[in-house]
This record gives structure tokens, sequence and C-alpha cells, in this order.
């Protein structure tokens, strides 16, 4: 083999080994929140505080919810927003190896541990209605998801 062809396949090598070691990773972290949690509590609509604030000069007012995330669920698993005002979404996971995604809107955590929080801000333009998921392992499938309402 030439240098080139040495360093292409240690670079394929290290590939295929960090994918199979993240691979197995997340499986464990899997088997271990496997056993779903009933959640039968209602969904709560709530936007914790409209923050008003006059002498800001393009944010009129911050929506600021705060979420939570566990095994498998988000609470509150709806909620409402306004179109075109900014929103600042605080999760805090309580339980296992999770994130907060809406892939219409562009919007990701970082994947944190429980006891970490994450917080991500975004302004929604069109009104409709957004799904928010987890997207670890299969927790999306095992109920780790929720409704956005733009209006
Ligand atoms: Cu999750």
């Amino acid at each position: 083999m030439n240098m080139d062809k040495k360093v292409a396949f240690a670079f394929v090598t290290i590939l295929v080994f960090s994918g199979i070691a993240y691979y197995l990773y997340n499986n464990q972290k899997i088997s271990v929140n496997s056993e779903p949690v009933a959640v039968s509590e209602d969904s709560v609509l709530y936007v914790v505080d409209i923050v008003s604030d006059d002498t800001a000069s393009i944010e009129k007012n911050l929506q600021n919810i705060e979420i939570e995330g566990g095994s498998f669920y988000f609470k509150p698993n709806e909620i409402k927003v306004k179109a075109g005002e900014k929103v600042k979404i605080t999760f805090k996971n309580i339980e296992g190896f999770h994130d907060f995604v809406i892939d219409e809107l562009n919007v990701k955590t970082k994947q944190i541990k429980d006891g970490e929080v994450d917080v991500v801000e975004f302004t929604p333009t069109l009104s409709g209605s957004y799904e928010f998921y987890c997207s670890i392992g299969n927790h999306r499938s095992m109920g780790m998801k929720g409704i956005l309402i733009v209006e």
C-alpha cells in the first residue's frame, strides 16, 4: 500500500470503530431506561411568563417556557406560543438521557443527562402545529413527544 492508501485505510478503520462505539453506547442508554413510564397527567398548556420589555429594540415579548423531560415523556406535552415573538425553551432533564427537537423549526437542544438543563431560543414565524420529540434511541416512539402550537 502506498502512503495515501494507508492513511485512507486508517481513517476508515477509525470511522467504523467510532460508529460501533456510538451504537453500543446508545443501546446501553436505551436498555437502562427500558421501562416505559405511563404518564397519565393531562397535558398542560403553559407559558410560564411573558416578559415585557419596552426598552428592547426588537423583542417586545419573550415567551419563556419550561419543559421537563423524563423516561419517556415531556411535561407539558402541549405548548402554545405566538408567531413572531421569540420563544425561549428551558429544557430540564430529570431522568435518563434526552434532548428536545423540533425539525421544522430547526430547534435542537444538546443531548443531556438527568439533572442537566439546556436552553434554546427561536422565533416561530408561521402558525401551525409542530411536533417536538426526543431524538435519542427509540424515545420518540415510546411517547417522548409533544406538540408546539404557534398561533
Ligand atoms: Cu429521550
